[in-house]
């Protein structure tokens, strides 16, 4: 084995399950986040698809995120606790144009609660108020949001997966808490500006673009 190839081994590896109602934006979160991609058109998710994407924190702390798309319509099913079990991280999705997708995360959020109700390490949750480029058709009032942030101890996010707005930083931030790795203003900064470089060379040119972690990948389980 290369040493190339026994470094990436020894990599941490973190499992981030993505949850949320149907159409919150899940897939797309999780696309533009690992292959700096954005669908406009609404694919249904069944069962979960499987992401894989390296990054690299501050202190060149090498980390790969298991990113577990889970479909809306899992809710109720008998797989949803085995897809939920082992997360060091939950991504509660929805969408701030729609009060419902803000509302049913209780419901998301309970199976997280019951999986984990004898574990000793709970995980991070993050609440993830998706889809701000529609900030004009806002439904979830942002009190609401910082509350239940509050209530649930969850560290707070709002993306466009559209724009790909805060994306990267959503998911560097919560795996920098999960490691202990402090952000300083300057890195937070830089990798909303790496984001925002990205669409811009994404739309000019997706094949040449060498921008953040280039490894990743995907797979379907049903
Ligand atoms: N304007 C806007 N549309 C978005 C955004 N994110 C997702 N969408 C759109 O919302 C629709 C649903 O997105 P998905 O990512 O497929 O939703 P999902 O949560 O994976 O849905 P399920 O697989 O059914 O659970 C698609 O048409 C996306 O293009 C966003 O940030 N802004
Ligand atoms: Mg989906």
């Amino acid at each position: 084995m290369s040493d190339s190839e026994e470094e990436e081994c020894s990599d941490r590896q973190l499992k981030f399950v993505v949850l949320g109602d149907g159409t919150s934006g899940k897939t797309s979160l999780a696309t533009r986040f690992a292959q700096e991609a954005f669908g406009k058109q609404y694919k249904q998710t069944i069962g979960l698809d499987f992401f894989l994407k390296r990054i690299t924190l501050p202190g060149n702390v090498n980390v790969t995120l298991q990113v577990w798309d889970i479909g809306g319509q899992t809710i109720g099913g008998k797989m949803l606790d085995k897809y939920v079990y082992g997360a060091q991280a939950v991504l509660l999705v929805y969408d701030i144009t729609n009060q419902q997708s803000f509302e049913n995360l209780e419901d998301w959020y309970n199976v997280v609660k019951k999986v984990n109700e004898e574990s000793e390490t709970q995980p991070h949750v993050a609440l993830v108020g998706n889809k701000i480029d529609l900030e004009h058709l806002r439904a979830v009032k942002v009190d609401k949001h910082l509350r239940f942030c509050q209530e649930n101890h969850s560290s707070s996010h709002f993306v466009s997966a559209k724009t790909g707005d805060s994306v990267f930083l959503c998911f560097q931030r919560i795996a920098a808490d999960l490691l202990d790795v402090k952000l300083n203003k300057a890195e937070i900064e830089q990798s909303q500006s790496v984001v925002k470089a990205d669409i811009v060379n994404y739309s000019q040119d997706p094949v040449t673009r060498t921008v953040n972690s280039p490894r990743s990948s995907m797979c379907t389980i049903q």
